[in-house]
């Protein structure tokens, strides 16, 4: 039988096909080569009980994530909440960065509108002609328009602990019962409350809710060189040919319309500061 993988854990993995769930082993030649399945791969496998089976081969991806730990991935739902914890510019950047990097369309959803006073970030990332959502997870109108766009497709809510991933899956997704936690009072932030990837049925796709992190090292995300990093920001080709074809868009370089544009206020301060700010990790790496 061929199945989608809705979660992944050592070794065993829990299969979608079929209209049931078949938990089922990994073996053999994926132990060696180390070649594991993770959540939002298809997969062929035996049934060798009710239910239960054993993994032959997984499916060529189409896309695979380091983190989060997703296969096949139609569209990037980048979450950040308004407050509680403070949008973080800078991850929000290294994720679509990564999405880009991957080509795989990122979306950008604030969350918690209910308790901020101070919506202005979105407007970050309108101008640089990326796909916004402000919405209060208790706003329906808000999640019904996250819901038309994700249709038929799977999905992945990614972002900080505590962002409110798992309330929008549960109000994305009927039934889905992710678990919600509690904010750390002192911290305003959460608490790692979901463990894993893991896959939930939506009308006609797949919405994959997955654990919060605090930090990314975005040169452990992705395979690219210092000079990649600037098409990893499309807005930054919007302004016209730079003086040099081969242009980096360093600060003070003569003849960049991407400096310029800065200057012009056409470019978020905080997104060009993410780009020297990835463009020198990649810069400082040592390459064996
Ligand atoms: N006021 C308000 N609170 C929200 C909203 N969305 C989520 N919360 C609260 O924020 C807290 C954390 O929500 P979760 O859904 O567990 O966050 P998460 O992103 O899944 O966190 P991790 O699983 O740790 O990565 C909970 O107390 C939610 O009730 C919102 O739109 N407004
Ligand atoms: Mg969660
Ligand atoms: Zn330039």
């Amino acid at each position: 039988m061929t199945g989608r993988v809705i979660e992944a854990i050592s070794g065993r993995c829990a299969v979608y096909a079929d209209g049931g769930v078949f938990d089922c082993a990994v073996k053999g030649v994926f132990r060696k080569n180390s070649l594991f399945p993770k959540a939002g791969d298809v997969v062929d496998f035996d049934v060798i009980a009710e239910k239960e089976g054993n993994v032959t081969a997984i499916r060529e991806r189409k896309n695979t994530f380091i983190r989060p730990a997703v296969s096949n991935v139609d569209i990037m739902l980048i979450v950040s909440s308004l407050s509680s914890p403070p949008p973080d510019p800078e991850n929000i950047d290294k994720m679509t960065a990564i999405c880009e990097h991957y080509g795989v369309e990122p979306v950008i959803i604030f969350t918690k509108s209910d308790i901020a006073t101070d919506a202005s970030v979105s407007d970050v990332y309108k101008n640089a002609g990326y796909k916004v959502f402000v919405v209060s997870n208790a706003d329906a109108e808000g999640v019904n328009n996250i819901k038309n766009l994700i249709s038929g497709k799977l999905a992945v809510l990614t972002g900080f602990s505590g962002v409110g991933k798992s309330t929008l899956l549960n109000r994305l997704c009927d039934g889905a019962e992710s678990a919600v936690g509690p904010l750390s009072e002192k911290l305003g932030r959460g608490m790692n409350t979901t463990r894993r990837a893991t896959l939930f049925r939506s009308e006609n796709g797949f919405i994959a809710d997955t654990p919060g992190f605090s930090s990314l090292d975005i040169t452990m995300c992705i395979d690219a060189s210092k000079e990649d990093i600037k098409d990893l920001f499309p807005e930054f080709s919007e302004f016209g040919q730079c003086r040099f074809v081969d242009c980096l868009h360093l600060e003070g370089t003569k003849g960049c319309e991407v400096c310029r544009a800065l200057k012009d206020g056409k470019i978020a301060p905080s997104r060009y500061k993410s780009y020297l700010k990835f463009y020198e990790a990649f810069a400082s790496l040592k390459r064996y």
